[in-house]
């Protein structure tokens, strides 16, 4: 009995692999959530990010009145010292919409003088090697209903186009895990009238 324990175990532990191995869908975090990109009641944007998991595929937006403010991407020397005027990308729409592309720390301040100083930066730290399938567009956010599941392997690749191809649905997703537990069932139930 203890041996057929083990191996119904290892079957489960090979359907939830396989599971883990479906691409989780894409998500889009607006930067402040409601209150978006400002220095009006100083927002903490560090304390916005604990408790998220950023990773490649997903999207930040920066929402915030342009004639006020605009973002900056930096280095990590000019996040910390404020400094706006060596930017790797500028953003001045008001509503940007940003693919996190790569793993590792994304730097971003209000070049805006005072802003950044008066905390208006944000140290986005984006998973490394956990891709996830593209959203299928800015304009129609992914479902934070969505499982947020990632793959077991680990790579420091950037994910190539075929990786960020478009993820199961959550239907889809459950519709494959059932196929993978019944047929988990059927083979230990196969197994043990083979009795080996
Ligand atoms: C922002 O929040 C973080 C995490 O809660 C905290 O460590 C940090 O001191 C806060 N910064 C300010 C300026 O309050
Ligand atoms: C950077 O700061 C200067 C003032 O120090 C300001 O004139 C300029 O507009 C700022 N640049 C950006 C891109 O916000
Ligand atoms: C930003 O743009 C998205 C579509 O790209 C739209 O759904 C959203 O309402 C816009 N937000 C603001 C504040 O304009
Ligand atoms: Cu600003």
């Amino acid at each position: 009995m203890a041996v057929s324990s083990a191996r119904v175990g290892l079957l489960l532990a090979l359907a939830v692999f396989f599971w883990q191995s479906i691409p989780s869908a894409a998500k889009v975090f607006t930067v402040g959530d409601s209150i978006g990109w400002t220095v009006l009641n100083s927002p903490n944007y560090t304390a916005w990010t604990f408790s998220k998991t950023f990773r490649v595929g997903d999207s930040i937006v920066f929402e915030y009145n342009k004639q006020f403010h605009n973002v900056l991407e930096v280095k990590k020397a000019d996040y910390t010292a404020c400094n706006n005027d060596s930017a790797l990308a500028t953003y001045t729409t008001g509503n940007d919409s940003i693919i996190l592309k790569t793993a590792g720390h994304h730097y971003y301040i209000c070049g805006v003088p005072g802003h950044c100083l008066a905390g208006q930066k944000v140290d986005i730290l984006v998973d490394k090697g956990k891709a996830v399938a593209l959203a299928p567009s800015p304009s129609a956010p992914s479902s934070s209903a969505a499982p947020s599941i990632s793959p077991p392997f680990s790579s420091s690749n950037p994910p190539t186009s075929s990786s960020l191809a478009h993820a199961p649905s959550v239907g889809a997703r459950l519709m494959l895990s059932v196929t993978l537990v019944v047929g988990v069932v059927t083979t230990c139930f196969a197994v043990l009238l083979v009795g080996f």
